[in-house]
Parts: C-alpha cells; sequence; structure tokens
C-alpha cells in the first residue's frame, strides 16, 4: 500500500538525494515508470545496433570496420546492462523484450531513419552518441541507483563512440569535395532527427513533472535539447560542417542559441510506428529473436546441468 507517510517518507530521501536501491520500498508508480523508461532505453540500445551494422562489412579499412564493430558490441552490452537493471525491480526480461517485439513499447525515434552513405556512421557517432551522452550524464545523477550506475559507465562508452564519430566526420569534411558533399549531406539528413531524440517539447512532455519531482530525470526535454544546441553548434564550426537551420541564431542575453521549429508531425509520425524504417527495424528484432530461441533454451539447459553438477559435488 502507497500510505501518504510511506510516499511522504520516500520523498524525503530523494530530497536529500539518497539513491534509491532494489530492495528498498518505492511507491509502485515509481517502480512502473522506472520499468517503463529503462526498458525503453534498453530496446534502443539494442536497435540501435542495426543502422551501424548495416555498415560493418562495407568499413572503408580494416582499421574503420574494428572500431565500428567495438562500438556496436559496447551497445549490445548497455543493452545488456538496462535489461539488467528492469530485472532489479521485479521486471522479468522475456516480458520486457516481447512486449517491444510482439507489443508496442517505443524505442528511440533516431533509429528509424536509414544510413545511406558510411558519412551517416560518422554522424551517428557524432550526433546521436553526442545527444545521447547529454542525456545520460543526467540520466546518470538519476535516484535510482542501478539506472544512475549503469548510466555512468555507459556514457564513459559513449564518450569514446563519440570522439571516434566527431574525428572520422571531420577527416571527411577536409577531404575531397565530394567527401565534403557527403559529409554535409548526412549532417543535413540526421541534424533535426537527433534533437527529437530529447522527447517532445515540455509542454507536450506528460511525464516529465513526475520524473523529475522523484529525481529519476533531473532537467527537462527542453533544457537538455538546448544544452546540445550549444555544444553542437560550437563543434560544427571547429570542423566546418553547416547546421540545416536557418534560424540558428545566437541570444547573447540568455547566452544560447536559438533555433528554427522542429518537426513534430515527424517526430510523432516515426514514434507511432510510421518511420521510414519502423517494420524493417522491427522486423530484423522480431527474427533476431525467434531465431535464437534455441540459443536461449541450450544456455538454460547448460545451467541446469552445472547447477545439479554443484549440488552433486557439495
Ligand atoms: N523516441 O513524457 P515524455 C542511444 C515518448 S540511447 C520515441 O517526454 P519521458 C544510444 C515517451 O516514451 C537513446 N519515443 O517522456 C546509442 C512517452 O511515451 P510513453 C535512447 C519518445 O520519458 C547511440 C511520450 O513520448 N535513450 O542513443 C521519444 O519523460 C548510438 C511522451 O514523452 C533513452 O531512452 C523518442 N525520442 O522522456 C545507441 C534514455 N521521446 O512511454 C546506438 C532514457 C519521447 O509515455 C548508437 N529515456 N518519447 O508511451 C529518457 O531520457 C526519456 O524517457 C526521454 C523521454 C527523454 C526519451
Amino acid at each position: 500500500m502507497d500510505t501518504k507517510e510511506k510516499l511522504d517518507a520516500f520523498q524525503d530521501r530523494i530530497d536529500r538525494g539518497e539513491k534509491i536501491e532494489p530492495k528498498d520500498w518505492m511507491p509502485e508508480r515509481y517502480r512502473q515508470q522506472l520499468i517503463r523508461m529503462i526498458s525503453q532505453h534498453a530496446h534502443s540500445e539494442i536497435v540501435g545496433m542495426l543502422p551501424e551494422g548495416n555498415w560493418i562489412p562495407r568499413a572503408p579499412s580494416l582499421k574503420r570496420k574494428m572500431v565500428l564493430l567495438a562500438k556496436v558490441q559496447d551497445e549490445a552490452g548497455h543493452g545488456l546492462y538496462l535489461y539488467s537493471a528492469t530485472e532489479t525491480l521485479g521486471a522479468r526480461r522475456q516480458d520486457v523484450v516481447e512486449d517491444y517485439i510482439y507489443g508496442n513499447a517505443k524505442y528511440s525515434s533516431i533509429f528509424n531513419y536509414p544510413t545511406l552513405t558510411y558519412a551517416d556512421i560518422c554522424v551517428i557517432g557524432w550526433l546521436v552518441d553526442g545527444a545521447a551522452i547529454v542525456n545520460q550524464t543526467m540520466l546518470a545523477k538519476s535516484s535510482y541507483g542501478p539506472y544512475a550506475r549503469a548510466n555512468l559507465r555507459i556514457c564513459r562508452e559513449e564518450s569514446f563512440h563519440k570522439k571516434q564519430g566527431y574525428e572520422m566526420l571531420a577527416k571527411m569534411a577536409s577531404g575531397t569535395d565530394e567527401q565534403k558533399k557527403m559529409a554535409q549531406d548526412a549532417v543535413n539528413r540526421w541534424w533535426w532527427p537527433t534533437l527529437m531524440m530529447f522527447g517532445p517539447p515540455d509542454s507536450d512532455s506528460p511525464n516529465s513533472a513526475e520524473l523529475i519531482k522523484w529525481g529519476v530525470k533531473t532537467k527537462t526535454n527542453d533544457e537538455l535539447r538546448q544544452s546540445y544546441v550549444d555544444r553542437m553548434v560550437m563543434e560544427a564550426e571547429v570542423i566546418d560542417i553547416k547546421l540545416p537551420d536557418p534560424d540558428l541564431k545566437y541570444n547573447k542575453k540568455t547566452g544560447h542559441w536559438e533555433f528554427g521549429e522542429i518537426p513534430w508531425d515527424e517526430f510523432w509520425a516515426v514514434v507511432k510506428g510510421n518511420g521510414p524504417m519502423n517494420r524493417e527495424r522491427i522486423k530484423a528484432r522480431k527474427n533476431a529473436y525467434e531465431d535464437g530461441e534455441w540459443v536461449r533454451e541450450a544456455a538454460i539447459a547448460y545451467a541446469r546441468k552445472q547447477k545439479l553438477k554443484e549440488g552433486k559435488a557439495s
């Protein structure tokens, strides 16, 4: 029962900046909100392997192939830490995964866009990992201990991803005319979708107030989006890349870059399953899950045998 005394004591702990750990009492709604958010995050990391994985066989050199392989493997690892974090809240991994593959659990809108050229791989590293870092550095301070710690580790790895993407894009943007064009074209296609990663504007964000009250999020969608834009404007300038927004303008009074209207209709279409790659992404995940059934069965049988062996030995 979520009694008033319990809720007040819980809120006091949050307000004192204490971390909530799995065995601590928590309101049912807090638990449900965390499962929703962490599982969406986990699905995003896993589905996020697809657009980049598409270019592993076509990477331009052995070095680039190894870097990309390592990056994609890191994303799988992030998904696994996060699924484990949902299990600390009492969720069953199978239910969470199946809710995504057969149900309508969400994952980040950004992974529903195609990777048309190798420049897209550079831009995912720079812009997409860059946005993920801004969001997840905040989540590393989240009130729920296991989620905060998972994000701390994820951010360290995402920082490497971002640096390698930026380095590759810088190289491409200072290459031949054709390479420069490729780099700019990829930035033009990914810029607006990366701004959408932060979620709808605060005025349309039904979850923010509650998540902020409970210290799960410590900043709003718009605050994070603004700090991302401020950072990226500077980084784009250094490598001579233009951000595709004629309304970008520095406001001396606020110290921030103002930007144009985000195409929110496109965002909601993608979130509702009608983005350029939604169907393909879900199909790929469904096939992988179903083709991998025998692996899960074998792993369970092996674990059972090991347990029996240990039981006999003791
Ligand atoms: N896409 O009320 P809010 C990565 C939904 S990981 C799809 O504002 P909230 C690593 C939202 O779920 C990227 N749906 O929601 C990588 C809600 O619907 P619901 C993923 C979205 O929770 C890099 C509704 O709209 N990161 O990139 C999106 O307060 C490179 C209303 O929204 C995370 O998941 C969206 N963009 O704030 C991998 C981080 N935005 O559930 C490979 C954790 C909103 O009520 C390569 N999540 N919606 O039916 C969060 O920080 C938050 O959940 C937000 C949304 C900010 C995503």
